[in-house]
Protein backbone atom coordinates (compact mmCIF):
# COMPACT_ATOMS: atom_id res chain seq x y z
CA UNK A 1 0.00 0.00 0.00
CA UNK A 2 1.43 3.63 -1.07
CA UNK A 3 2.90 6.06 1.39
CA UNK A 4 -0.15 8.30 0.34
CA UNK A 5 -2.83 5.94 0.44
CA UNK A 6 -1.56 5.34 4.44
CA UNK A 7 -1.25 8.72 5.32
CA UNK A 8 -4.55 9.41 3.85
CA UNK A 9 -6.36 6.85 5.58
CA UNK A 10 -4.91 7.96 9.04
CA UNK A 11 -5.87 11.59 8.25
CA UNK A 12 -8.93 11.11 7.20
CA UNK A 13 -10.43 8.34 9.22
CA UNK A 14 -12.91 10.52 11.40
CA UNK A 15 -14.49 11.43 8.60
CA UNK A 16 -14.61 7.69 7.01
CA UNK A 17 -15.65 6.45 10.24
CA UNK A 18 -18.59 8.88 10.78
CA UNK A 19 -19.65 7.97 7.06
CA UNK A 20 -19.83 4.33 7.79
CA UNK A 21 -22.18 4.76 10.65
CA UNK A 22 -24.70 6.03 8.05
CA UNK A 23 -23.49 4.47 5.14
CA UNK A 24 -24.06 0.36 5.50
CA UNK A 25 -23.27 -2.39 2.63
CA UNK A 26 -27.28 -1.26 1.89
CA UNK A 27 -28.71 -1.63 -1.38
CA UNK A 28 -30.88 1.77 -2.11
CA UNK A 29 -34.06 0.24 -1.98
CA UNK A 30 -33.36 -0.81 1.60
CA UNK A 31 -32.47 3.31 2.64
CA UNK A 32 -35.05 5.68 4.16
CA UNK A 33 -35.76 9.01 3.80
CA UNK A 34 -33.81 9.74 6.89
CA UNK A 35 -31.15 7.49 5.88
CA UNK A 36 -30.49 9.92 3.21
CA UNK A 37 -30.83 13.11 4.77
CA UNK A 38 -28.04 11.71 7.21
CA UNK A 39 -25.89 10.17 4.48
CA UNK A 40 -25.86 14.10 3.05
CA UNK A 41 -25.05 15.61 6.50
CA UNK A 42 -22.06 12.91 6.91
CA UNK A 43 -20.92 14.36 3.58
CA UNK A 44 -21.34 17.96 4.82
CA UNK A 45 -19.52 17.32 8.25
CA UNK A 46 -16.94 15.91 5.96
CA UNK A 47 -16.62 18.91 4.46
CA UNK A 48 -17.87 18.36 0.81
CA UNK A 49 -20.32 21.82 1.04
CA UNK A 50 -23.61 21.81 0.38
CA UNK A 51 -23.75 21.99 -2.76
CA UNK A 52 -21.34 18.89 -3.49
CA UNK A 53 -23.19 16.95 -1.41
CA UNK A 54 -26.30 17.06 -2.95
CA UNK A 55 -24.98 16.71 -6.19
CA UNK A 56 -23.54 13.38 -4.96
CA UNK A 57 -26.49 12.12 -3.22
CA UNK A 58 -28.26 12.57 -6.66
CA UNK A 59 -26.07 10.53 -8.46
CA UNK A 60 -25.83 7.95 -5.85
CA UNK A 61 -29.58 7.63 -4.91
CA UNK A 62 -30.29 6.52 -9.42
CA UNK A 63 -28.45 3.33 -8.40
CA UNK A 64 -28.89 0.23 -6.02
CA UNK A 65 -25.62 0.25 -4.07
CA UNK A 66 -25.15 3.69 -2.82
CA UNK A 67 -21.81 3.03 -1.80
CA UNK A 68 -20.64 2.13 -5.44
CA UNK A 69 -22.29 4.82 -6.99
CA UNK A 70 -21.38 7.60 -4.30
CA UNK A 71 -17.71 6.42 -4.94
CA UNK A 72 -18.23 6.90 -8.90
CA UNK A 73 -19.64 10.22 -8.08
CA UNK A 74 -16.70 11.25 -6.24
CA UNK A 75 -14.56 9.95 -8.77
CA UNK A 76 -15.90 11.56 -11.64
CA UNK A 77 -15.65 15.39 -9.81
CA UNK A 78 -11.56 14.96 -10.68
CA UNK A 79 -10.90 16.39 -13.71
CA UNK A 80 -8.85 14.30 -16.40
CA UNK A 81 -4.94 15.33 -15.44
CA UNK A 82 -3.43 16.95 -18.09
CA UNK A 83 0.17 16.55 -18.19
CA UNK A 84 1.99 20.05 -16.46
CA UNK A 85 3.00 22.43 -18.97
CA UNK A 86 6.36 21.69 -20.74
CA UNK A 87 8.04 25.17 -22.76
CA UNK A 88 9.56 24.87 -25.66
CA UNK A 89 10.71 28.77 -25.03
CA UNK A 90 13.46 28.06 -21.23
CA UNK A 91 12.34 27.05 -18.14
CA UNK A 92 9.33 25.56 -16.71
CA UNK A 93 8.05 28.26 -14.61
CA UNK A 94 5.94 27.44 -11.64
CA UNK A 95 4.38 30.67 -9.40
CA UNK A 96 3.11 29.45 -6.20
CA UNK A 97 0.63 31.37 -4.34
CA UNK A 98 -1.88 31.11 -1.24
CA UNK A 99 -3.03 32.13 2.26
CA UNK A 100 -0.58 32.48 5.28
CA UNK A 101 0.70 29.58 6.34
CA UNK A 102 -0.77 26.64 4.14
CA UNK A 103 2.80 25.16 3.53
CA UNK A 104 3.90 26.98 -0.02
CA UNK A 105 7.66 27.34 1.05
CA UNK A 106 7.56 23.35 2.51
CA UNK A 107 5.87 22.65 -0.79
CA UNK A 108 8.20 24.00 -2.18
CA UNK A 109 11.46 22.48 -0.88
CA UNK A 110 9.50 19.59 -1.37
CA UNK A 111 8.92 20.19 -4.98
CA UNK A 112 12.25 21.31 -5.71
CA UNK A 113 13.25 17.75 -3.98
CA UNK A 114 11.28 16.15 -6.64
CA UNK A 115 12.58 17.75 -9.44
CA UNK A 116 16.43 17.22 -8.28
CA UNK A 117 15.94 13.41 -8.10
CA UNK A 118 14.81 13.56 -11.62
CA UNK A 119 17.80 15.22 -12.51
CA UNK A 120 16.69 18.61 -13.59
CA UNK A 121 18.18 21.94 -12.70
CA UNK A 122 16.51 24.15 -10.10
CA UNK A 123 16.11 27.48 -9.29
CA UNK A 124 13.91 29.37 -6.51
CA UNK A 125 12.97 32.91 -6.07
CA UNK A 126 12.93 33.98 -2.32
CA UNK A 127 10.02 36.67 -2.99
CA UNK A 128 8.69 36.30 0.49
CA UNK A 129 10.60 39.12 1.12
CA UNK A 130 8.79 40.85 4.18
CA UNK A 131 10.44 38.49 7.23
CA UNK A 132 14.08 37.83 6.70
CA UNK A 133 12.88 34.49 8.34
CA UNK A 134 10.81 33.38 5.60
CA UNK A 135 13.72 33.86 2.75
CA UNK A 136 16.07 31.86 5.60
CA UNK A 137 13.28 28.79 5.95
CA UNK A 138 13.31 29.33 2.21
CA UNK A 139 17.18 28.54 1.84
CA UNK A 140 17.09 25.71 4.21
CA UNK A 141 14.48 23.49 2.03
CA UNK A 142 16.51 25.10 -0.97
CA UNK A 143 20.16 23.81 0.07
CA UNK A 144 18.30 20.69 1.42
CA UNK A 145 16.95 19.98 -2.33
CA UNK A 146 20.33 20.78 -3.81
CA UNK A 147 19.07 23.62 -5.69
CA UNK A 148 20.01 26.95 -5.89
CA UNK A 149 18.38 30.36 -4.66
CA UNK A 150 17.82 34.22 -6.16
CA UNK A 151 17.32 36.17 -2.63
CA UNK A 152 17.31 39.99 -2.56
CA UNK A 153 17.70 42.13 1.21
CA UNK A 154 14.45 42.48 3.04
CA UNK A 155 12.01 44.19 1.95
CA UNK A 156 12.93 44.29 -1.45
CA UNK A 157 10.31 44.35 -4.06
CA UNK A 158 9.06 41.10 -4.73
CA UNK A 159 8.65 41.27 -8.30
CA UNK A 160 11.82 42.20 -8.72
CA UNK A 161 13.06 39.28 -7.37
CA UNK A 162 10.83 37.29 -9.48
CA UNK A 163 11.71 39.13 -13.02
CA UNK A 164 15.71 38.44 -11.60
CA UNK A 165 14.62 35.07 -11.06
CA UNK A 166 13.11 34.38 -14.16
CA UNK A 167 16.03 35.74 -16.08
CA UNK A 168 18.83 34.25 -14.02
CA UNK A 169 16.82 31.14 -14.94
CA UNK A 170 16.87 31.20 -18.84
CA UNK A 171 20.50 32.77 -18.94
CA UNK A 172 21.71 29.77 -17.17
CA UNK A 173 19.72 27.12 -18.56
CA UNK A 174 17.54 26.00 -15.34
CA UNK A 175 15.08 22.91 -16.31
CA UNK A 176 12.58 24.72 -13.44
CA UNK A 177 12.19 27.83 -11.98
CA UNK A 178 10.30 28.35 -8.69
CA UNK A 179 8.77 31.44 -7.21
CA UNK A 180 7.90 31.56 -3.83
CA UNK A 181 5.19 34.34 -3.08
CA UNK A 182 4.37 35.65 0.86
CA UNK A 183 1.15 34.09 2.24
CA UNK A 184 -1.62 36.67 2.02
CA UNK A 185 -5.39 36.88 2.96
CA UNK A 186 -7.45 37.17 -0.21
CA UNK A 187 -9.61 40.22 0.48
CA UNK A 188 -6.24 42.37 1.28
CA UNK A 189 -6.61 44.27 -1.75
CA UNK A 190 -2.64 45.61 -1.90
CA UNK A 191 -1.51 42.58 -1.37
CA UNK A 192 -3.48 40.58 -3.90
CA UNK A 193 -2.46 43.91 -6.57
CA UNK A 194 1.59 42.91 -5.56
CA UNK A 195 0.65 39.45 -6.28
CA UNK A 196 -0.92 40.43 -9.49
CA UNK A 197 2.59 42.52 -10.70
CA UNK A 198 4.49 39.42 -9.60
CA UNK A 199 2.57 37.38 -11.90
CA UNK A 200 2.92 40.25 -15.24
CA UNK A 201 6.27 40.52 -14.30
CA UNK A 202 6.99 36.91 -14.71
CA UNK A 203 5.46 37.37 -18.06
CA UNK A 204 7.94 40.24 -19.07
CA UNK A 205 10.99 38.02 -18.12
CA UNK A 206 10.04 35.28 -20.48
CA UNK A 207 6.86 35.34 -22.73
CA UNK A 208 5.19 31.96 -22.48
CA UNK A 209 6.13 32.25 -18.72
CA UNK A 210 4.40 31.40 -15.52
CA UNK A 211 3.91 28.28 -16.99
CA UNK A 212 2.33 26.76 -13.99
CA UNK A 213 0.21 28.78 -10.77
CA UNK A 214 -0.36 26.50 -8.00
CA UNK A 215 -2.47 27.61 -5.32
CA UNK A 216 -1.62 25.74 -2.07
CA UNK A 217 -4.46 24.64 0.32
CA UNK A 218 -4.18 24.23 3.50
CA UNK A 219 -6.75 21.17 3.80
CA UNK A 220 -8.03 21.92 6.91
CA UNK A 221 -9.36 25.05 6.36
CA UNK A 222 -12.95 24.28 5.91
CA UNK A 223 -15.25 26.27 3.28
CA UNK A 224 -13.11 29.42 3.38
CA UNK A 225 -10.77 27.91 1.08
CA UNK A 226 -13.19 27.74 -1.33
CA UNK A 227 -13.59 32.06 -1.69
CA UNK A 228 -9.67 31.61 -1.52
CA UNK A 229 -9.49 29.78 -4.69
CA UNK A 230 -11.91 31.69 -6.66
CA UNK A 231 -10.17 35.50 -5.41
CA UNK A 232 -6.78 34.34 -5.92
CA UNK A 233 -7.83 32.60 -9.64
CA UNK A 234 -9.58 36.29 -10.31
CA UNK A 235 -5.83 37.35 -9.86
CA UNK A 236 -2.91 35.05 -10.89
CA UNK A 237 -5.21 32.85 -13.15
CA UNK A 238 -4.23 28.97 -10.65
CA UNK A 239 -4.09 26.08 -13.22
CA UNK A 240 -3.42 23.44 -10.62
CA UNK A 241 -4.03 23.29 -6.75
CA UNK A 242 -1.84 21.68 -4.14
CA UNK A 243 -3.57 20.43 -1.15
CA UNK A 244 -1.75 20.40 2.15
CA UNK A 245 -1.73 18.74 5.51
CA UNK A 246 -4.27 15.97 4.43
CA UNK A 247 -1.85 13.89 7.30
CA UNK A 248 -3.76 16.38 9.90
CA UNK A 249 -6.93 17.44 11.05
CA UNK A 250 -8.30 17.22 7.61
CA UNK A 251 -11.83 16.05 7.03
CA UNK A 252 -11.10 15.58 3.00
CA UNK A 253 -14.33 16.68 1.50
CA UNK A 254 -12.74 19.97 0.67
CA UNK A 255 -10.98 18.72 -2.03
CA UNK A 256 -13.78 17.40 -3.68
CA UNK A 257 -15.99 20.17 -3.40
CA UNK A 258 -12.53 22.69 -4.59
CA UNK A 259 -12.88 20.34 -7.92
CA UNK A 260 -15.87 19.90 -8.41
CA UNK A 261 -16.34 24.23 -8.37
CA UNK A 262 -13.43 25.03 -10.23
CA UNK A 263 -12.65 21.80 -12.19
CA UNK A 264 -8.90 22.08 -11.46
CA UNK A 265 -6.37 19.58 -11.39
CA UNK A 266 -5.30 18.63 -7.69
CA UNK A 267 -1.44 18.12 -8.77
CA UNK A 268 -0.02 17.11 -5.28
CA UNK A 269 -0.62 16.37 -1.86
CA UNK A 270 0.99 16.80 1.48
CA UNK A 271 0.80 14.30 3.96
CA UNK A 272 3.37 15.21 6.24
CA UNK A 273 6.24 17.71 7.30
CA UNK A 274 9.01 16.00 5.89
CA UNK A 275 10.69 16.17 2.56
CA UNK A 276 9.21 12.74 0.95
CA UNK A 277 5.61 13.82 2.23
CA UNK A 278 4.62 15.44 -1.07
CA UNK A 279 2.72 13.06 -3.13
CA UNK A 280 1.07 13.27 -6.13
CA UNK A 281 -2.68 13.32 -6.50
CA UNK A 282 -4.26 9.95 -6.46
CA UNK A 283 -8.01 10.23 -7.20
CA UNK A 284 -8.81 6.84 -6.10
CA UNK A 285 -6.60 6.44 -3.25
CA UNK A 286 -7.89 9.82 -2.19
CA UNK A 287 -11.54 8.46 -2.84
CA UNK A 288 -11.07 5.16 -1.34
CA UNK A 289 -9.64 6.80 2.31
CA UNK A 290 -12.55 8.90 2.61
CA UNK A 291 -15.06 6.48 2.22
CA UNK A 292 -15.70 3.36 3.99
CA UNK A 293 -14.48 -0.23 2.72
CA UNK A 294 -17.48 -2.66 2.14
CA UNK A 295 -18.36 -4.94 4.74
CA UNK A 296 -20.64 -6.85 3.06
CA UNK A 297 -20.59 -7.91 -1.03
CA UNK A 298 -23.90 -6.72 -2.45
N1 LIG B 1 1.22 18.14 8.94
C1 LIG B 1 1.58 18.86 7.89
N2 LIG B 1 2.17 20.06 8.07
C2 LIG B 1 2.54 20.75 6.97
C3 LIG B 1 2.32 20.27 5.66
N3 LIG B 1 2.78 21.21 4.79
C4 LIG B 1 3.26 22.22 5.54
N4 LIG B 1 3.12 21.97 6.85
C5 LIG B 1 3.49 22.82 8.01
O1 LIG B 1 2.75 24.03 7.94
C6 LIG B 1 3.50 25.10 8.52
C7 LIG B 1 3.53 26.28 7.56
O2 LIG B 1 4.30 25.91 6.44
P1 LIG B 1 5.01 26.97 5.50
O3 LIG B 1 5.61 26.18 4.38
O4 LIG B 1 5.88 27.87 6.25
O5 LIG B 1 3.74 27.76 4.98
P2 LIG B 1 3.72 29.03 4.01
O6 LIG B 1 2.47 28.90 3.19
O7 LIG B 1 4.99 29.17 3.29
O8 LIG B 1 3.54 30.19 5.09
P3 LIG B 1 3.69 31.80 4.82
O9 LIG B 1 4.88 31.97 3.95
O10 LIG B 1 3.85 32.34 6.18
O11 LIG B 1 2.41 32.20 4.17
C8 LIG B 1 4.87 24.52 8.84
O12 LIG B 1 4.91 24.21 10.20
C9 LIG B 1 4.94 23.26 7.98
O13 LIG B 1 5.79 22.27 8.54
C10 LIG B 1 1.67 18.99 5.51
O14 LIG B 1 1.40 18.49 4.41
N5 LIG B 1 1.33 18.35 6.65
MG1 LIG C 1 6.27 30.81 3.10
Amino acid sequence: MSTFFNRLRKGLSRSREDLAQILPGKETKDLSEDDWINIEDGLIMADCGVETAISLIARARKSRVPLNALRAAMLETFPAQQPVACPADGPFVLLVVGVNGTGKTTTIGKLATRFRSEGKKVLVGACDTFRAAAMDQLAVWVERAGADLVRQGDGADPAAVAFDTVRRGVARRYDVVIIDTAGRVQTDKGLMGELGKVYRVIGKALDSAPHEIWHVVDGGTGQNAVVQVEKFREVVGTSGLIVTKLDGTAKGGIVLQLSQKFRLPIRYAGVGEELEDLVPFDAPDFVNSLLPDFKDEI
